[in-house]
C-alpha cells in the first residue's frame, strides 16, 4: 500500500496529511482546484508528490482525470476524503441556499464521487483503505450547524455502510470526526472571507491542529491489515458537548 489520493490537499488538514505522508514514504496524490498552492506545496515535497487540479463536484472531470494519473502513481491504495467546507453559520431559516448546495456537493455529493470511481479498482485488489474527513459537527447538533452537520452525518453513515458491504473483503473504512480545529482556511471559507470573524472562533483557545489530524491519518495506515478503526472523534480537551438547551416562556 504505497499510493494515496488526497482531497483538498492545496490547505489545512489536506496539506498536512500530504506532508507527513510523503515523510512517512508513500507516493501521495494531493488534489484541489488550486493549482497555485499544490504546486508550491510539489516543490516543497519532491517527485513523490503529484498535484492534481479536481473539483470534486464535477463528476464527469473527477472521473476524467483519475482515468488519466501517470502510471507510478496508479493503482490507489489509499483514499483519503478531506476536501469539505462550512459554509455560513446563520439559522436554517436566515441561510443562503447556494451555500447549502454548495456544500451538499462537495462534503456529500464530490465524497461519493471519488468513492464511487475508486472503489471497485480496491475490491478487485482486494486491498485498499479509505479514510473519511467526517466532523463532530455529524454527531453533536450546534446552533447554525444546520446542512453543515447533517452533510457530515451522510459521512459518518456512509463509511459505516462502506464497511458493511465490505464485510469479507480487505478493504479498510474510517472516519475521522475532529473537532474545533485551528490554522486551517475552515473559518475564513465558513465566513466568506471575513479575517476577524474567522479569528474570533480561535481566540483564548488550545484548538486541534492540521499536524494532529496528519499524525491520526499517519498512525492509521500504519496500523496491522487486520485492524479497522471504525470512527475516531478527536476533540480538544477545550471542547466538549454542551448538552440539550430549554428554551422557557
Ligand atoms: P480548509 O478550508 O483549510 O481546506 C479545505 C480543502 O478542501 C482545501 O484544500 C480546498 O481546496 C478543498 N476543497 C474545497 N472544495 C473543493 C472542491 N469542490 N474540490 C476539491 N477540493 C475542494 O479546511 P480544513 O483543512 O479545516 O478541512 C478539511 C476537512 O476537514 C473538511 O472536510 C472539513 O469539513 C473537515 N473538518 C474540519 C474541521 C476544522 O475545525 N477545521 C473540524 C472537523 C472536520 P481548494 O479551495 O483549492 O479546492
Ligand atoms: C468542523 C468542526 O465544530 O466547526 O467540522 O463544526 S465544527
Amino acid at each position: 500500500m504505497n499510493i494515496v489520493l488526497v482531497t483538498g490537499a492545496s490547505s489545512g488538514f489536506g496539506q498536512a496529511i500530504c506532508r507527513k505522508l510523503i515523510a512517512d514514504g508513500y507516493k501521495v496524490i494531493g488534489a484541489a482546484r488550486r493549482l497555485d498552492k499544490l504546486q508550491k506545496l510539489a516543490q516543497e515535497l519532491g517527485a513523490n508528490f503529484l498535484p492534481l487540479t479536481l473539483d470534486v463536484s464535477k463528476k464527469d472531470s473527477v472521473e476524467t482525470i483519475l482515468l488519466q494519473l501517470p502510471k507510478e502513481f496508479q493503482p490507489i491504495d489509499i483514499l483519503i476524503n478531506n476536501a469539505g467546507l462550512a459554509l455560513g453559520l446563520e439559522p436554517a431559516y436566515e441561510a443562503d441556499y447556494n451555500d447549502w448546495q454548495t456544500m451538499i456537493e462537495t462534503n456529500v455529493i464530490g465524497l461519493v464521487h471519488l468513492t464511487h470511481q475508486i472503489l471497485p479498482g480496491m475490491v478487485e485488489r482486494n486491498s485498499g483503505y479509505i479514510i473519511n474527513l467526517g466532523s463532530v459537527a455529524g454527531t453533536y447538533p450546534y446552533k447554525g450547524g444546520n446542512v453543515y452537520g447533517a452533510s457530515k452525518a451522510f459521512v459518518k453513515q456512509f463509511s459505516a455502510n462502506l464497511r458493511t458491504d465490505l464485510l469479507g473483503k480487505k478493504i479498510r473504512v474510517t472516519n475521522i470526526e475532529p473537532g474545533l480545529c485551528g490554522g486551517t482556511e475552515f473559518s475564513n471559507v465558513r465566513f466568506h472571507g471575513n479575517a476577524e470573524q474567522a479569528a474570533e472562533v480561535y481566540k483564548d483557545v488550545d484548538f486541534i491542529t492540521p499536524e494532529d489530524i496528519a499524525n491520526t491519518v499517519s498512525w492509521l495506515v500504519n496500523t496491522p491489515s487486520h485492524f479497522n478503526v471504525n470512527s475516531i472523534e478527536i476533540m480538544p480537551v477545550a471542547q466538549a458537548s454542551a448538552g440539550l438547551a430549554v428554551s422557557k416562556g
